[in-house]
């Protein structure tokens, strides 16, 4: 079985949102025509309390893209963004999420933040994702979303930590960038072996089920 993950398409990472990602909306399209290819689609949705402890407003004298020590080590601050129940955390209105038969929240415990889709920055609590991909027997996973070099890194890191055979498509994900994190971000998933791929490079003749 095949899967197609969604990660994190929501308004505050496209243009015009709190933590936009340069041409975050330009996957979208992209995204939506892979969508009839898979029977097994899966969205991520980056879902903050207020109080999250991953947001620079929550620390005294820190500005975003700072770093702070958590209880479980180094945490980058961000902007406050995709807040529970606000437009900001929404999936983009563009996107079609019909097909999707799972939705995986994360980020919602006040003292973790979560980039993977499988496992919390914390490195030890999970969300189900994983446990749900076993139970259907997904064995190929291909990841699509933002940001390239926070979520959609440490989610593909995480997919062959668990034995999946594990396709990045390029053109169907955009990177923040900090510090040139987003050629890093290839390179680590290169060298775990992650195969990065162009959406033109599925066969869309071809059912991925
Ligand atoms: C993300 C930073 C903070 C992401 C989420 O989706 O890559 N990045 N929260
Ligand atoms: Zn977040």
């Amino acid at each position: 079985m095949d899967a197609l993950i969604v990660i994190d398409v929501q308004n505050d990472f496209c243009p015009g949102g709190k933590l936009a990602v340069p041409g975050g909306n330009e996957i979208i399209s992209v995204i939506n025509s892979l969508t009839p290819k898979f029977e097994q689609i899966v969205l991520t949705q980056d879902w903050h309390p207020a109080s999250h402890l991953s947001f620079a407003s929550n620390h005294a004298i820190k500005s975003p893209y700072e770093s702070v020590e958590l209880e479980y080590g180094n945490q980058v601050l961000w902007p406050d963004h995709c807040i529970q129940s606000s437009s900001g955390a929404e999936f983009h209105p563009n996107l079609n999420t019909r097909k999707a038969g799972l939705v995986i929240r994360k980020g919602f415990r006040k003292e973790i933040d979560s980039y993977s889709a499988f496992t919390e920055n914390d490195q030890h609590t999970v969300t189900g994702l994983h446990g749900y991909l076993r139970s259907i027997e997904v064995q190929r996973l291909f990841l699509t979303g933002l940001a390239t070099d926070f979520c959609v890194k440490w989610s593909a890191l995480d997919a062959i930590k668990y034995g999946f055979e594990t396709y990045v498509i390029t053109d169907a994900i955009r990177g923040i960038n900090i510090e040139n994190s987003v050629e890093l971000a290839f390179t680590e998933m290169k060298d775990a072996g992650v195969q990065l791929i162009n959406s033109s490079d599925i066969d869309l003749n071809r059912t991925y089920a």
